[in-house]
């Protein structure tokens, strides 16, 4: 294999696939088109990699929307009510990622604890695997035409299995690997039949806590698929961690490539020498960060893979895991903060790492001198710079004492802050953004484009901040918000104004299907040189005698939705962009602002794989937010929003975080959240969503008063708060207005 990279981004370098299935999507182009656009950019990405000088191109670079539906697809496990639609096989797969107005869409959720979300396959009774779509061959064959010899990329059987759902109670998708392992034993003879040499089966599952029985199918299905006499080689690679006791079960499988993760767990490296079997076979030592930006240490990538070479047969180069998780091109940021800038790896960068580092591996370290030299001072300018490392920052850190993260006791809070807000019981509000109007866009565009200057840009956004407080007024809600049109993207927002962080221009990562985000890079100590929403939430107060309420970004999710820096725990990145916060929250304070909500939405996404993690987590990700949160009088009512998710592994945090009002997004669990949060002794405000933002329909004030009825006896009124679910950003007046009057008018009824 020599040197390769497990996969690639693919919305393309100007996110042409975006475009592309827009206009597919809106009826404004054919398929036609769009299947060429996917063809060049397949061309495209893989000429450039062969070009590169990689000895092994991976083949499945491309989706039209997600891999995991690809391989979903490739072996029929497409549900009735999409099949039954009479589609062509395109819009079948678009009925299955988006849904339409007959079918709604698969479930989608996070790919482990990247910022990615796959489509989950549904498994059940009526699911018969067979090999039923070519894709994989068909592009096999497409790339051969252009020269290149490439390696097809698969998600695994198990790790497939294991993210499906079942289609019906009762039923496990794990007992259907069998008939699964054939449809893949079909694929591997016809890829065979192709010259396919390689080919690469994703196990990412396998950093995850597995049981005995998921490592015996593992060890079942990867000897059958061994087993078959004419095959290509199988690679199976193992990321976004330590893959434990699966290491050696692979290892003894009969395989001939496993592909390791040697980036993210420090314990994956010292597990090898001590793995037999491995001695047959290439072991691809993924050295190079497939998922963070930066440079690679050139030096100890090497010293790393040269001490695998006594271990495994062959020892090949490659990324931790695929490089859909980072941008294209760093030569694409000419406005990048140029300090920064050498100490950045795009994917085209890291491509050019995995081959520097492949031919200093087989042809000594003299052939790629200068690359090592480049490398050696890009890093060292990185450690020693003074951005990376503030002694103020360091200094005010040092000083920090538990009493600075926490805050009076809840019923002394409680007092002081029903003196000085003197709310109604079931208090209304709203999680904080309104609807990004057409108006504020274009203000938006005008003053990137130099069309419009600060001033007027400034003044277009206080004249929506009066209109969005003047409404609210009109609504009747009781703890008001600005609506954040100065906003674009939180983090982005917030990352723009806090030193230690660089935006970048094109540096946009696939979140899901045609969706993308520019995550900020986080890369040096963090302090906030000023006041970053303190002038909004002052000029919303003056307008109004009901409590505006500030909005801030948390510190988990900060991190969690930022690149962040790989030479320093988390834990103390975290608790420097949570003095930043704290600073804000005292500004917002000392102007007035009796409420702050610092919303911690990423809480539940950051929690590690492995469960042995999680309590160390859990535990900085709480300290950061109450440091971010106590730097305030008792009188000072704090709030925090979590978005929807699995709330069962975080409950006991939520309740740690110690914030006075939670609001959580709840139209799609139910209340069942409430009955959570009472079982653990949960005694604060909270306020579940009352309804889905994201349906169109306005709820009827009935409908919401039993609704809220039946939150009462989950939650005693004087803690319930009422308020939608996140999301109003995403929607227009005419439909927020109705469907928000509709919940004052609820809330009214049931005080009365
Ligand atoms: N902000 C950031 N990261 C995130 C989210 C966020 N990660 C997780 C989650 N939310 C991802 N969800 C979305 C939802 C919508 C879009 C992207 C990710 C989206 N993006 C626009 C697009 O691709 O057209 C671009 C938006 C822009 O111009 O910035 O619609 O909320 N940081
Ligand atoms: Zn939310």
């Amino acid at each position: 294999i020599g040197s390769t990279v497990l996969g690639h981004p693919r919305i393309g370098p100007n996110r042409e696939l975006k475009r592309a299935l827009e206009s597919y999507w809106a009826g404004r182009s054919d398929e036609a088109a769009l299947r060429e656009v996917a063809r060049r950019l397949r061309a495209d990405t893989w000429r450039g990699l062969a070009d590169a000088g990689l000895d092994s191109v991976p083949g499945s670079t491309f989706s039209y929307y997600d891999h995991v539906l690809d391989t979903a697809v490739t072996f029929g496990a497409v549900p009735r009510r999409y099949a039954e639609l009479g589609l062509g096989s395109l819009d079948t797969y678009f009925a299955m990622a988006r849904g339409n107005d007959a079918v709604p869409p698969l479930e989608m959720t996070k790919w482990f604890d990247t910022n990615y979300h796959y489509l989950v396959p549904e498994i059940g009774p009526d699911t018969r695997f067979s090999l039923s779509d070519r894709t994989v061959v068909e592009q096999y064959r497409e790339a051969r035409e252009l020269g290149v010899q490439t390696r097809p990329v698969l998600v695994g059987p198990l790790t497939f299995l294991l993210l499906s759902k079942p289609a019906e109670e009762g039923f496990d998708p794990l007992d259907e690997l069998a008939e699964l392992t054939d449809a893949y034993e079909q694929l591997l003879a016809e890829l065979h039949r192709e010259g396919v040499r390689w080919v690469q089966l994703d196990e990412p599952a396998l950093a995850a806590d597995r049981t005995p029985r998921e490592l015996d199918a593992l060890r079942n299905t990867y000897r059958r698929l061994g087993d078959l006499a004419e095959r290509p080689a199988i690679l199976t690679a193992c990321y976004f961690g330590d893959p434990g006791e699966a290491l050696g079960v692979l290892a003894a499988a009969p395989i001939e490539g496993i592909a390791l993760d040697l980036v993210t767990d420090p314990s994956t490296q010292d597990r090898i020498s001590g793995t037999p079997g491995l001695s047959e076979k290439t072991l691809v030592a993924g050295v190079v960060d497939g998922r963070n930006v930066w440079r690679a240490d050139l030096d100890r990538c090497m010293a790393t893979a040269a001490t695998l070479l006594g271990s495994a047969g062959e020892v090949a180069i490659g990324t931790s895991c695929s490089l859909l998780h980072v941008p294209y091109d760093v030569e694409a940021e000419p406005n990048l903060d140029p300090q920064v800038r050498p100490w950045l790896s795009f994917a085209a960068q890291k491509v050019r790492e995995v081959v520097a580092l492949g031919r200093a591996l087989r042809e000594g370290r003299d052939v790629v001198d200068s690359e090592l030299s480049e490398a050696r001072i890009a890093i060292a300018a990185r450690t020693e710079a003074e951005r990376v490392r503030n002694h103020r920052v360091r200094a005010r850190i040092d000083s920090l004492r538990p009493a600075d993260s926490g805050r009076a006791d809840y019923a002394e809070r409680r007092a002081a802050q029903q003196e000085s807000l003197r709310l109604p019981p079931l208090p209304t509000t709203t999680i904080g953004s309104f609807p990004q109007t057409t108006d504020v866009r274009k203000a938006r565009a005008a003053l990137r484009a130099g069309r419009i200057d600060q001033a007027t840009y400034r003044q277009r956004m206080r004249d929506e901040v009066e209109r969005v407080i003047a409404l609210q007024e009109d609504l009747g809600l009781d703890v008001l918000v600005h609506g954040e049109p100065e906003r674009n993207d939180m983090v982005q927002y917030f990352a723009e104004q806090l030193e230690g962080f660089a935006a970048t221009e094109n540096g946009w990562v696939q979140s899901y299907g045609s969706r993308c985000v520019r995550p900020p890079i986080l890369f040096g100590d963090v302090w906030r040189p000023q006041p970053m929403t303190v002038e909004w939430a002052e000029h919303a107060q003056r307008l109004t005698s009901k409590p505006v309420k500030g909005m801030l970004t948390g510190p988990v999710t900060m991190l969690a939705w930022s690149f962040v820096r790989d030479d320093q725990p988390q834990a103390d990145t975290a608790r420097q962009v949570a003095l930043a916060i704290r600073d804000e929250v005292r500004d917002l304070e000392a102007a007035g602002i009796r409420v702050v909500q610092v919303d911690e939405p990423a809480l539940r996404e950051l929690l590690p794989l492995r469960a042995e993690q999680r309590q160390a987590y859990l535990e900085w990700a709480v300290e950061s937010f109450r440091l971010a949160t106590s730097g305030v009088s008792e009188a000072t009512q704090i709030h925090t929003h979590l978005c929807y998710s699995e709330f069962g592994d975080v409950i006991d945090a939520i309740v740690a975080l110690d914030a006075d009002v939670t609001s959580i997004e709840a139209a799609r669990s139910r209340m069942e959240v409430l009955a959570d949060l009472n079982a653990v002794g949960f005694d604060r405000g909270v306020g579940p969503g009352v309804y889905d933002i994201h349906s169109p329909r306005v709820p009827d004030v009935q409908e919401l008063v039993d609704l809220l009825e039946a939150a009462v006896h989950a939650v005693p009124p004087e803690r319930l708060w009422v308020n939608p679910d996140c999301g109003l950003k995403t929607r227009d007046y005419p439909q927020i207005e109705p469907a928000l009057r509709n919940m004052t008018r609820a809330a009214h009824h049931l005080r009365a």
